[in-house]
């Protein structure tokens, strides 16, 4: 059936009238033809109605650009190798306000919004934490009316789709642009020269020129995103690399060497084909390079030229306005060349002198660092930088050098620690940039992403810097929005949220959730609280049995533990745990059983595709699932199960339908987590240690409603030297969990490996650099005190009460708010 046959097609751009909106559906599927005319599933439907939510959002980001303009306010631009946008229908129409507008204009169709909303892809342009926080943010900066974009890559595919066969976890080619992205915007007129390689020329009067090489160039894709309850939208603006005709070789293609002449047109695509390259080979690490390079390159060009659009004057000079009207921040280190690089823009094209670029430069940028993992920190070769970005390398010897001097001519005291601050590693056999420190030498601020993992960096990983810029490092706790992961993804809870609050302005004021803490213990809450999450984990118990074929009941404890996989997070000691659990039951009386509580553990993550450790981590959990679910003695009380293929979308499903949930990395590795804020916003209960975000999570929703175990940050380091001269004893427990594994309970494939790194510093032992052995027993404490506890419902309701009531702090809104008053000095600028 075409649009046409039920609706006029009506080019009503924005309209507010479910008639009219449905008339503009109907215009796109016909107008902006992507499909043949006379289908109209739903796929169509989707890209139609989008395509009509588009209009809306253009007019926004229309009216916004337009405002920013003229006011000229100081503007950040947020730098990032990741977002992880999810799926944008439902975020769409909820913060413009238009849900029940498009629902019922899809009615008209025979069409449920939410159906339609289920055939957008993801747009995973990120991995984990690190690209969602971006994500967040970018929606808080919307809504909280303050000038700032973000900046990214446009990946053709982003990150992979994980698929559990026989052997584990495999890995396919996501798809997010298959078709095509209805959100995105091309902008022909937005495109700059990028240069790699090449050489520095050097004139009569000492002036420097990089030249040469190879220049692709830079086209800009814009995502518009909507604030919430507001006018303003931004833009998340996407580099995409590009050849022209003019680098297209006609004379070989004329002459059959077809791929030679289109050399530069595929190292084009190459650079945006994928998210994070696999960077174990050489020709991997550059392409990686290249990528953080497109992005600062290009997105500080756009910066520079917008700078100068904004005024007049400003075309010639004017430099020292420059930090009061621009502030960029770095996501990590992925984007550190935007240093050097602002550096050259403004002395080789700009004409500034070093002292004068130097001083705009570090009154622009700032850094915030995500982790500690010594593995994580950049380091890039210096040849490879020479021989990719030769003037770059050049700027960053003149950084090393100029910091150095004023060490040592400042802070005598300091010299015997120069070498491991100082920004080049010139260790003969492997010379370095060290991307970290040249944000913390260059960068205004620094900041860590939750109160512990701050103060790991005073203290620890930047302790010697702390004296010499005492006022450099901060803190930003993280923080998450609570319009995605609350308002849109439970809207069952949300009603009751706002219906006893008596308003739904916790939406974007989120500590008006203190005020249910006065209802915890009424049962008329109780009840309605109950019921809700009863809904949820019936919708969470659909999605499990269509992916994975395994009925779970939603009467058991739903304990869910889902991001990246990775060994300092600890998935090991959660299917450890459940091991343990299901050996006890066998090991039970059938009458003992009855009371036992019945539990779900819900395992879900992508490992990265060449970390071993991981995807047999990943294996384990599936081969423990594939024997207990299959048990018929215990499967009535536990079952174990591997959600494959982790992503916004599957965490918007699950989330709202869990009640117990794992974030149990080692004390100080884990810099903040995000996910504990979204479960525990959704009254979902934290098992876990005192580590990143969940140390402030337990402070603010209170103690008796967390659970708690583990070693502490700061006994960390004591306890793996203990472990390394042979003084830690292990609990029988844990012996018991791995010795059960060993024994090919699960299967016949090998976890020898797996489990010896688990073992001490002996034979092919790895010495539990991440302590599982140490923390199972009080791992397994702690667990038994949740299976009491949730016994006694009313207990656990007021618990759940408690966890949301207690969740205001992670709002990004705040996080925001406090990034644009103490770091960037930037205020809301709200379209009229
Ligand atoms: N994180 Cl350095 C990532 O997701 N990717 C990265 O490359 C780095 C950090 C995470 C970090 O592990 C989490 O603890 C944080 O909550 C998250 O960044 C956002 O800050």
């Amino acid at each position: 059936m075409s649009a046409a046959d039920k609706v006029k097609p009506a080019a009503s751009p924005a309209a507010q009238e479910p008639s009219a909106i449905a008339g503009n559906i109907s215009y796109h599927a016909q107008y902006s033809p992507h499909f043949s005319p006379l289908a109209f599933g739903p796929e169509q439907a989707f890209y139609a109605t989008a395509e009509s939510v588009r209009d809306h959002l253009l007019q926004r980001w229309n009216d916004t650009y337009l405002h920013f303009h003229k006011t000229d306010p100081k503007q950040t631009y947020y730098l990032s190798m990741e977002y992880l946008q999810g799926r944008a229908l439902t975020n769409a129409v909820g913060n413009l306000g238009i849900t029940g507008a498009y629902a019922d204009a899809l009615k008209k169709f025979g069409y449920e919004l939410e159906a339609i909303a289920g055939q957008e892809r993801d747009a995973a342009l990120g991995n984990g934490g690190l690209g969602r926080l971006a994500s967040c943010f970018l929606d808080s900066m919307a809504t909280l009316n303050l000038p700032s974009w973000g900046y990214g890559l446009r990946y053709r595919y982003g990150l992979f789709k994980q698929r559990i066969a026989q052997e584990g976890q495999e890995e396919i080619a996501e798809d997010w642009l298959d078709k095509f992205s209805p959100w995105e915007i091309v902008r022909h007129d937005v495109v700059y020269p990028i240069r790699f390689f090449g050489h520095v020329e050097i004139s009569p009067d000492g002036k420097r020129k990089w030249t040469g090489g190879e220049v692709l160039s830079a086209l800009a894709y814009d995502v518009p995103i909507p604030g919430y309850k507001t006018k303003n939208a931004i833009s998340l603006r996407l580099w995409d690399a590009k050849a022209t005709a003019e680098d297209f070789n006609l004379f070989q293609f004329n002459d059959g060497q077809y791929e030679s002449a289109a050399q530069l047109h595929s190292r084009a695509q190459q650079i945006c084909a994928v998210l994070y390259p696999g960077d174990a080979t050489e020709e991997g690490k550059l392409l990686r390079l290249k990528q953080q390079y497109f992005l600062c390159s290009a997105s500080l060009q756009d910066i520079i030229f917008r700078f100068k659009e904004r005024k007049a004057d400003r075309v010639s000079g004017k430099w020292s306005e420059f930090p009061s009207k621009v502030a960029v921040q770095m996501n990590d280190t992925h984007p550190t060349l935007a240093i050097p690089e602002l550096m050259r823009l403004l002395m080789d094209v700009e004409g500034l002198g070093w002292d004068e670029a130097w001083d705009v430069t570090n009154k622009t940028v700032a850094y915030t660092n995500h982790t500690v993992l010594p593995e994580a920190l950049e380091k890039w070769s210096q040849a490879v930088m020479r021989k990719l970005l030769p003037r770059h390398m050049e700027i960053i010897e003149e950084i090393d050098k100029r910091f150095r001097e004023m060490v040592i001519s400042t802070r005598k005291d300091m010299e015997g620690k120069i070498e491991s601050m100082r920004v080049l590693d010139n260790n003969p056999e492997k010379p370095v940039v060290r991307m970290a420190n040249l944000c913390v030498v260059a960068g205004h601020t620094v900041n860590g992403v939750a109160e512990l993992h701050s103060n790991i960096l005073k203290e620890e990983l930047f302790a010697d810097y702390l004296s010499i810029w005492p006022k450099k490092f901060q803190n930003k706790t993280n923080g998450i929005t609570p319009r995605r992961w609350l308002r849109f993804c439970n809207p069952e809870l949300s009603e009751i949220v706002t219906k006893w609050l008596k308003t739904d302005q916790w939406t974007s004021n989120l500590d008006l959730l203190t005020g249910l803490r006065k209802f915890a213990d009424d049962e008329k809450l109780h009840a309605e609280w109950a019921a809700a999450k009863l809904a949820s984990k019936k919708r969470l118990a659909k999605h499990v049995l269509d992916v994975t074929g395994v009925t779970i009941d939603p009467n058991s404890l739903f304990d869910i533990q889902i991001k990246r996989i990775h060994e300092y997070k600890r998935q090991l000691m959660n299917i450890l745990g459940a091991v343990y659990r299901y050996k006890k039951l066998k090991e039970m009386s059938a009458a003992d059983r009855q009371k036992v509580t019945p539990r779900t553990v819900m395992v879900g993550g992508k490992a990265f595709a060449t970390y071993t450790n991981a995807k047999r981590i990943v294996k384990l959990v599936n081969d423990v699932g594939a024997v207990v679910n299959n048990d018929a003695d215990v499967n009535k009380y536990l079952k174990v199960v591997f959600i494959p293929n982790y992503n916004v979308s599957v965490a918007e499903v699950l989330i709202p339908g869990s009640e117990l949930s794992q974030h149990i990395s080692t004390a100080g590795m884990e810099a903040s987590g995000t996910s504990n804020m979204k479960f525990s916003l959704n009254g979902c209960v934290i098992i876990g240690t005192l580590d990143g975000a969940n140390v402030e999570i337990r402070e603010e929703v209170g103690q008796d409603n967390f659970f708690l175990f583990g070693a502490k940050a700061d006994q960390v380091a004591g306890l793996r030297k203990d472990r390394e001269n042979g003084l830690f004893k292990p609990d029988p427990r844990f012996e018991e969990a791995k010795q059960f594994i060993r024994s090919g309970a699960f299967g016949t494939y090998d976890y020898t490996p797996l489990l010896d790194s688990l073992e001490g510093n002996t034979g092919f032992g790895r010495g539990d650099y991440f302590l599982v052995g140490y923390d199972f027993p009080s791992y397994i404490d702690a667990q038994a005190r949740v299976d009491e506890a949730y016994k006694d419902k009313k207990k656990w309701i007021k618990m759940s009460i408690l966890n949301t009531a207690g969740s205001g702090k992670f709002s990004s809104d705040r996080t925001i708010d406090q990034y644009a008053k103490e770091i960037w000095g930037i205020s809301a600028c709200p379209v009229p």
